[in-house]
């Protein structure tokens, strides 16, 4: 995930210890229309610098697919953006559904002290597109800042 997050120096601190970010158990069927995929994740609980754990995020590569995420464990975020940039946040909790409208990129943020667990169901053909948030991630990022949970512009957003 080299990229992925801010603080450039403690990424590369961090990498010392290599720990686990985050981990997907995906059941993915043929890539045809009608067909529905479904994945358990788990983001370990922790932080590079003061930008919180998270997965890397996409697009679907066929775009108007929608996806849906129900927490089962842990707390924290839902963050989304159409393409133009425009994001949206929503909190993750036990046995709460989130939606990701279709044209929406996705990424899931682990803002408590313990694992965030939830599960995604997405049609089989919607397929992962990471390129643009590789390379420019969200409009927003996720930071701890005395002790709570906010949500910031990116620095490194170019529109
Ligand atoms: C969810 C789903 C998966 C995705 C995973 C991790 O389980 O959206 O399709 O792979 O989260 O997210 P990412 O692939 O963006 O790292
Ligand atoms: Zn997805």
């Amino acid at each position: 995930m080299k990229g992925y997050f801010q603080d450039i120096n403690e990424w590369e601190h961090m990498l010392e210890e290599n720990p686990t970010i985050y981990e997907v158990y995906a059941i993915e069927q043929e890539e045809k229309e009608g067909d529905l995929n479904f994945a358990t994740t788990v983001i370990h609980p922790g932080k590079v610098g003061n930008e919180y754990f998270m997965t890397k995020g996409h697009y679907h590569s066929k775009s108007d697919r929608a996806e849906l995420y129900l927490c089962l464990k842990g707390k924290g975020m839902l963050l989304s953006q159409d393409i133009n940039g425009n994001a949206s946040w929503v909190e993750m909790e036990p046995m709460r559904m989130v939606y990701v409208p279709p044209h929406h990129a996705h990424r899931t943020i682990n803002t408590g002290d313990s694992p965030l667990i939830f599960l995604a169901i997405y049609p089989a053909d919607a397929g992962h597109d990471y390129g643009s948030i590789a390379e420019k991630g969200f409009s927003k990022i996720v930071v701890e800042e005395n002790g709570k949970t906010v949500v910031k512009d990116n620095p490194k957003w170019l529109s």
